[in-house]
């Protein structure tokens, strides 16, 4: 028998693109079984070219399940998770909740798929995708010249913030679009949102058409963000560097999907930029776009619905020995977050086959 999948959070951002990736890669499940909350219980919706109907979280629907995907918050995933691997399921989270729980792996398949093995708590937990978007290239680099200090600035695509996220941006890009009188003075187009917007709510801080935003995520002591801590407490548990130096800032950018980062990476032993073309070339998931000269490099509107991660801006740093400067672009829907699980799930389902 295939195994079964529950999907928990189906009707989200990330799981509207979780069942389009389901409806095309290798199909290794049996039933695939979508699950919300009671506002999207009922609902009908397209996966396999099949409509399903949306079924609501209680514990009876993990029943007969092989593997449970949660694409929910973190206070969701933290309660039903442990509920799905009570009723029988591997639980692979996307959450926040579980993903520096040491006895639960934190898991990128290129680069420490042989961690999903060992689970204690039945549960695997998928990398934010900041830090997926740069992993299967660090991983690459790592395996040959042993990083050791990470100094990273991400440019952060609306729709890491969700449906809202995305809804907010088009409806300021909607107030700023034609209007060459905005961006010219301090808070005009601040003022511009709020006359046509009013007290609409933001997940952003701050405007985000015609702008960029210096946060993402919650506040956390010494004045780092949730999601620079996650850069770095993550970083360290998938590449198992405990000690690595890490410090990064994270920034909200007016592109709809696809993380960027500028990586100043170092390491143990020397690296030129053709090993480390060579090396990328070879990597799982990466490709390499780097030819300035030509025009050459990765944007987020080139990258976007793409699985893999791009890598370009390959350099030596002048006054650094041993360090690499790069940028990295990945869709963060996908390899940040719906693929990655998928990814997990299917290490799972070729376990129980
Ligand atoms: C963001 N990384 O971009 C988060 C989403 N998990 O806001």
């Amino acid at each position: 028998r295939k195994p079964t999948l529950a999907v928990v959070g189906a009707t989200g951002a990330v799981g509207t693109v979780m069942l389009s990736i389901l409806s095309e890669r290798a199909d290794v499940w049996g039933e695939i079984r979508l699950v919300a909350s009671k506002r999207s219980a009922g609902k009908r919706l397209v996966v396999r070219g099949e409509e399903v109907e949306v079924r609501l979280l209680e514990p009876s629907v993990f029943d007969g399940v092989d593997v449970a995907m949660f694409d929910v918050p973190d206070e969701v995933s933290a309660q039903w998770a442990p509920i799905a691997v009570s009723r029988g399921a591997v639980a692979v989270d996307n959450s926040g909740a579980f993903r520096m729980d040491p006895d639960v792996p934190l898991v990128v398949p290129e680069v420490n798929g042989a961690a999903a093995a060992n689970r204690p708590k039945g549960i695997i937990a998928n990398p934010n995708c900041t830090t997926l978007t740069m992993m299967d290239a660090l991983g690459a680099l790592h395996a040959k010249w042993q990083l050791t200090e990470l100094v990273v600035a991400s440019y952060q695509a609306a729709s890491g913030a969700g449906q809202p996220g995305v809804d907010r941006l088009h409806d300021e890009l909607g107030v700023v679009g034609g209007r060459r009188d905005l961006g010219v003075r301090a808070g005009d187009v601040r003022a511009a949102l709020a006359e046509k917007l009013g007290d609409q709510a933001s997940p952003f801080p701050a405007p985000l058409a015609l702008n960029v935003v210096p946060w993402a995520g919650s506040l956390k002591d010494g004045g780092w963000s949730s999601e620079e801590l996650k850069v770095r407490n993550e970083s360290r548990k998938i590449l198992d560097i405990p000690d690595l130096r890490v410090s990064a800032t994270c920034v909200r950018v007016p592109v709809v999907t696809t993380h960027s980062l500028a990586v100043h990476a170092t390491f143990a032993s020397p690296v030129t930029v053709d090993e480390a073309h060579e090396a990328l070339a070879e990597a799982p998931n990466v490709v390499v776009v780097d030819d300035p000269a030509k025009g050459e490099f990765p944007t987020p509107a080139d990258t976007v619905g793409a699985d893999p991660t791009f890598i370009g801006r390959i350099r030596q740093a002048l006054d650094f020995p041993n360090t690499l400067d790069l940028f990295i672009t990945g869709d963060n829907l996908r390899k940040g977050a719906a693929l990655n699980t998928a990814q997990i799930a299917e290490l799972i389902a070729a376990e129980l086959s």
